[in-house]
């Protein structure tokens, strides 16, 4: 029997960063690349939009009304899954049914005044005010001595669940840390105490010397497939040097995670020459007032699309009842993704 190829095999990998795995099946994605078919209309949103909640000036559903805001916005999610004042107390039923109450603050952050842009169409120093809302917010919100997780995060596009096209994201602050952040706790946390250095230092030194999976750089961070990415076309934003969380990034890798988040995102949205909708957030140290030199800040990119601008992936069958399965490779995707331009279709096709 010939000997195991990952481009032809299938295999399962290994998820380092929070101990999962994934199926694998190359051998089923040999049909042709359908990418690219139907291309809807390109959608025109006007600046700005009367009747949008987030919009500056405009009156959200609760009645409060938004300030003439220049470049981003914050406030407290007017339908929050999480407030403050929670009695405490639980459940415990033998073990078996168990509950725990859970307090904290939900908030929505507007990445621009403008109604009509979106990530890849905003220039990098508006990102990169967009950057320094997320260090404000994480300090801010975790000092508070009641919160010991602070999930930032943007659902992009209505196949995510997203409300309203406006640029906008979410911040859900905890008591507990969630179940994802906790996994890749454990795993980080073995890591470090084995080899003195974080995981992902590691393991960008693996991908940086192997290429493959690597979609672009700069001086400051790398954008990858990860080799155990359940997404087809899922990235990892990785900081070279292993700072803890946000509010730790100096200036210019401040300016540097902003160059790499606008042409990350302006390659999604030539992959299939749409808004590339995905789920995104950043991953950064608990707040619970340790130290954490294990922790790595990272984002994570998780879109559904697979094989056009209407082709998803479902987590279905197998994926609920086993684990999750791809069948294109992180190294096709990362060479798809790498083979496109960085200058905006929309733009492209204006000229
Ligand atoms: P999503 O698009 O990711 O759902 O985020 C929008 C959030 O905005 C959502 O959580 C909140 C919703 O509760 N919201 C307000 O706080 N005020 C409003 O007037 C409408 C929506
Ligand atoms: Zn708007």
């Amino acid at each position: 029997m010939a000997s195991f190829d990952s481009t032809e095999h299938p295999h399962r990998r290994f998820n380092a960063l929070n101990g999962d795995w994934i199926l694998v099946s190359p051998h089923r994605s040999k049909r042709p690349w359908q990418g690219q078919q139907e291309k809807p209309e390109v959608e025109q949103r006007p600046a700005y939009d009367p009747t949008c909640y987030l919009c500056p000036g405009n009156t959200r559903a609760n009645g409060a009304v938004n300030p003439q805001y220049t470049s981003t916005f914050v406030f407290d999610n007017d339908f929050a899954a999480l407030y403050p004042d929670v009695p405490v107390g639980g459940i415990n039923e033998g073990g078996l049914l168990r509950a725990e109450a859970e307090s904290g603050i939900g908030r929505v952050i507007c990445f621009s005044p403008r109604h009509d842009l979106t990530l890849p169409e905003m220039d990098v120093p508006a990102i990169r005010g967009v950057v320094d809302l997320w260090a404000a917010q994480y300090q801010e919100l975790g000092s508070h001595p009641d919160i010991n997780y602070v999930q930032i995060f943007e659902n992009k596009g209505s196949m995510m669940g997203a409300s309203n096209p406006h640029p906008h994201g979410q911040i859900w602050a905890q008591r507990t840390v969630p179940t994802e952040p906790a996994k890749e706790t454990i795993q980080q946390l073995a890591y470090y105490k084995e080899h003195s250095r974080t995981l992902l230092t590691d393991y960008l030194e693996i991908e940086v010397r192997n290429q493959q999976r690597v979609v672009i750089d700069n001086e400051h961070w790398v954008a990858l497939v990860p080799f155990w990415a359940v997404w087809p076309f899922e990235t990892l934003v990785v900081p070279r040097r292993a700072v803890q969380d946000v509010t730790q990034l100096n200036d210019a890798e401040r300016d540097a995670l902003a160059d790499i988040l606008r042409r990350l995102t302006i390659r999604y949205d030539n992959l299939f020459e749409i808004s590339f909708p995905y789920s995104a957030g950043l991953h950064q140290r608990p707040t619970d007032g340790e130290e954490h030199p294990e922790w790595h800040l990272h984002l994570h990119f998780y879109p559904p699309l697979l094989r056009s601008a209407t082709v998803r992936k479902f987590m279905v069958g197998y994926e609920m009842l086993g684990n999750p399965q791809r069948d294109i490779t992180p190294e096709f995707s990362a060479d798809k993704l790498r083979s496109l331009s960085e200058v905006h279709y929309k733009q492209a096709s204006a000229q």
